[in-house]
């Protein structure tokens, strides 16, 4: 891609490697005080700690990874950016990491210790949720600078599909701006005013729906930069080509649909909102699982078309031909693995009987190291392996190709055991988000300790993945030979239909996404404004 666009493709990759360094050695920390052979020194506090570690991963890596490539894919895939684009994506990017540089400040002076998901109780330094703001701000800026691309591309070429790894990013990037509208709200109407001391209370109802309307929404914007490289990357890498354009794009509007009146899957146990709205939403959840299981047929039928058209036969002889020696398709696709048992204990948590065993044990923190921590990240570390070197004009070399499968394999190692103790644990009992304790030798509690342990084991283990990782990045970044490194962008197969255009009729897409956004969520919210707290001071701030 053009040098200008790939220098702030870069920026974000950057921003988003440190975060993986600093939040992965939180979480070696955080596993150690756990198993409780460790103390943290100089008063450090435990959720001080564990607050590091999902705002630097769950936040920040993620959204300025994904922005980043995002960013690289549409200048590859829709041409270089216009001056007025790459303006916006640099103005997002400064604004992003002026935000980012706020609220890690407080983090680190113990005055934001209120965990990654910020809702009301806990309060923070005004400074913080003003930061956030910042972040928020900025990647909508980043996002108009896409769309601005986008948008143009379409002009240029009247009534034809726009290429398939733009439109996806252009989903992605909707589907954040109209999810951020939650965050945006608590933070602005409710968080801010509070921590300034404007109001003396909020509702702590109202905080935690909103950040849930966003909450949901997250994971896939998490998710879907990682579809982005199953669908329209890994055919290319392996040779291969795309199953189908259309069913790639469906799934990506039932996405964009699907994912946003979904939040009360996370507030199942709650009090305050009636059972038939969270049963509406838990339908809801089960409709955006649709898309995934598309994703595996689609992912399937590419790997099978190509491993058959080398020769492979009978049920599972095209498995071999596929290229296990080449990190860029091994990586991501351990990934894959991963998300077949991350996506089952999805549906585990979502199916409101069930929710009650699991709600705020530790399985939940189980969960989504198998899907965020694995399927995504491993998609980001196989994307890296290729984006990086595209654009510092570098190459990957056998060596560091090596590495790389090596790197995911102790990462795999290492969360089967962290992830998979977290899940049995959490089924006896134990609880996320606290930290050491024996509560006063209780004989359940004991019991948990040999899983926390293991936990600690799988952990380091980790931590070692990082280092690995972190020592490849640095590599491809500065040190690998000079050269050109493709950026892979798959074809479709060609027996596959024609892409139909009402897919890219955003006109229809937005309408059905704010009429299911209101139905979920309007008497939910009346119901909630009418039997709230009094207002406060003399402010109706909810
Ligand atoms: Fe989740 C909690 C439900 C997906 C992340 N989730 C969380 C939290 C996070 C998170 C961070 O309903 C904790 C939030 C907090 O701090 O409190 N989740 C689901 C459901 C899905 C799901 C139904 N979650 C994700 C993804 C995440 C993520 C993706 C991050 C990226 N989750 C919940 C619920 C809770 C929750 C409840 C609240 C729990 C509570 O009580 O607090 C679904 O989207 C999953 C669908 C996926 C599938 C799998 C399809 C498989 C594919 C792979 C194909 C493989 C191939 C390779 C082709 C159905 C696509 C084949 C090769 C071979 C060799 C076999």
């Amino acid at each position: 891609i053009d040098r200008r666009d790939g220098k702030l493709a870069m920026a974000h990759i950057y921003v988003g490697f440190i975060a993986l360094a600093l939040g992965g050695l939180a979480g070696l920390l955080q596993v150690l005080v756990r198993s409780g052979t460790f103390t943290l020194p100089a008063g450090i506090g435990y959720y001080q700690v564990l607050t590091v570690h999902g705002v630097l991963l769950g936040l920040v890596l993620t959204t300025f990874f994904i922005l980043g490539f995002q960013h690289a894919a549409i200048s590859r895939t829709s041409g270089t950016y216009s001056s007025t684009s790459r303006l916006f994506g640099w103005l997002g990017f400064w604004v992003m990491l002026i935000g980012t540089a706020m609220s890690a400040v407080m983090i680190l002076l113990n005055e934001a210790t209120v965990l990654y998901t910020f809702y009301a109780p806990l309060k923070a330094h005004w400074i913080f949720y003003l930061g956030l703001t910042f972040v928020v701000v900025g990647s909508w800026l980043g996002g108009t600078g896409m769309i601005m691309k986008y948008a143009e591309w379409r002009k240029e070429h009247r009534g034809e599909p726009s290429p398939l790894l733009t439109f996806m990013a252009v989903i992605n990037i909707v589907l954040w701006i109209v999810a951020t509208l939650g965050v945006a709200g608590t933070v602005l109407f409710q968080l801010l005013p509070w921590s300034l001391g404007l109001v003396d209370r909020v509702d702590v109802l109202i905080s935690r729906t909103l950040f849930w309307y966003f909450g949901h929404p997250l994971v896939y914007f998490w998710l879907l930069p990682a579809y982005m490289a199953w669908y329209a990357i890994i055919p290319k890498i392996i040779g291969g080509k795309i199953f189908s354009d259309a069913l790639a794009r469906l799934s990506f509007v039932l996405f964009l649909l699907f994912s946003i009146p979904v939040g009360f899957h996370h507030q199942l146990v709650e009090p305050g909102i009636d059972a038939f709205w969270k049963f509406l939403q838990v339908v809801l959840t089960f409709m955006v699982v649709i898309p995934s299981l598309m994703t595996a047929f689609s992912l399937f039928a590419t790997f099978e078309m190509y491993g058959r058209s080398k020769g492979g036969s009978g049920l599972f002889g095209w498995f071999k031909k596929l290229p296990w020696g080449d990190a860029r398709f091994t990586v991501p696709f351990i990934g894959m693995v991963a998300f077949i048992p991350a996506g089952a204990g999805g549906l585990i948590n979502a199916s409101n009987q069930m929710n009650q065993v699991v709600h705020n044990t530790i399985w939940v923190t189980g969960h989504f190291h198998l899907t965020l921590a694995t399927s995504v990240v491993l998609t980001f570390f196989g994307i890296s392996y290729w984006l990086v070197p595209h654009l510092t004009g570098r190459v990957l070399t056998k060596a560091m190709n090596k590495m790389a499968i090596v790197q995911a394999v102790v990462w795999s190692a290492g969360m089967s055991i962290m992830s998979g103790a977290m899940h049995a644990v959490g089924l006896l009992g134990a609880p996320r988000r606290s930290s050491f304790s024996t509560y006063g030798d209780a004989p359940q509690a004991l019991d948990w300790i040999p899983y926390q342990v293991a936990q600690a084991v799988g952990g380091t283990i980790l931590f070692i993945g990082i280092i690995l990782v972190l020592y490849i990045f640095i590599n491809l970044a500065f040190f690998a030979p000079k050269g050109e490194e493709e950026f892979p962008v798959g074809e479709v197969a060609g027996g596959a239909e024609k892409t139909p255009m009402v897919l890219e009729n955003w006109k229809i897409w937005l309408t059905v996404l704010a009429a299911l956004i209101l139905i979920a969520y309007t008497v939910p919210f009346m119901d909630m404004f009418q039997n709230g707290p009094p207002p406060s001071k003399g402010f109706k701030v909810w």
